[in-house]
């Protein structure tokens, strides 16, 4: 998605108010209506990877337009054909630090990175996807020395903005990297300039992070991208604590496909 598209989009569609008015403007009601009223479209294109590889089998992985709203906004996402079969999302990347991940709320919501390289895929549009069709999660990580564990979950979708973009996640299956994820399951989504962790205090200001937290994480993977053990800072990495405790991950990925 082009800049000025997704910030139209922000402007109509996703006051973090959850403003009653913004769904009644005529724009607004014309931008839902489009689909309809140009009829029989819509499922041509993709909502998301998974979509890609079944209508194009012999596509490869890499960087596509998927569109988890409607037809008339698209965001690029990195598709994973390869891991399990494939027809992954990967909605959120790191892997070499050259994306700055401490960012506030509006940015979080709209996405931000390169899907060929670091992102955040946008929790308006993992919303979308998981809210579409059951999904399942895959943790991907790998540390400096070339070790690589997951984490698998059988159910993973993400509430709207009016639910402050509550994780829902269950069905962990271990592939060395421990659940990390159980205390933040049922955890709305933090950032520096929007508290809705379960402590006193703002966990993203503290980790200098964005998650769902809760008081405060077990895994950190929007942290600081730090070189392996490094505790200067307290907590501060991109972690996952049941794997490899304190030390800041090389990579670490999260993606999504519909359950089989
Ligand atoms: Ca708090």
């Amino acid at each position: 998605m082009t800049v000025s598209t997704k910030t139209q989009f922000k402007m109509f569609l996703f006051s973090r108010e959850c403003q009653r008015t913004v769904l009644f403007q005529p724009v607004v009601l014309l931008l839902f209506l489009a689909p309809l009223l140009s009829c029989c479209r819509a499922e041509d294109k993709p909502v998301d990877c998974s979509d890609i590889f079944k209508q194009n089998p012999s596509s490869a992985s890499g960087v596509y337009a998927i569109y988890p709203f409607s037809e008339q906004f698209f965001v690029q996402a990195y598709c994973d054909r390869e891991t399990d079969g494939g027809g992954w999302t990967v909605i959120q990347r790191r892997m070499d630090g050259t994306v700055n991940f401490y960012r506030g709320w509006d940015q979080y919501v709209a996405g931000f990175g390169d899907a060929g390289g670091e992102y955040w895929l946008g929790l308006m549009f993992i919303h979308k996807i998981t809210a579409k069709r059951p999904q399942e999660l895959l943790v991907e990580m790998e540390d400096f020395e070339g070790n690589k564990a997951s984490a698998r979950y059988s159910s993973f979708s993400v509430g709207g903005e009016c639910d402050g973009y509550k994780l829902t996640v269950s069905g962990f299956t271990d592939g060395g990297a421990g659940d990390a994820l159980k205390v933040h399951n049922d955890m709305k989504f933090t950032t520096f300039d929007n508290d809705q962790d379960t402590w006193p205090e703002n966990c993203a200001k503290s980790f200098l992070g964005a998650f769902w937290y809760e008081k405060c994480h077990n895994a950190n993977p929007n942290g600081i991208y730090l070189w392996g053990l490094d505790d200067t800072h307290y907590s501060i990495g991109a972690r996952w604590i049941s794997w490899k405790g304190t030390y800041s991950l090389k990579s670490i990925s999260f993606k999504t496909r519909p359950v089989q």
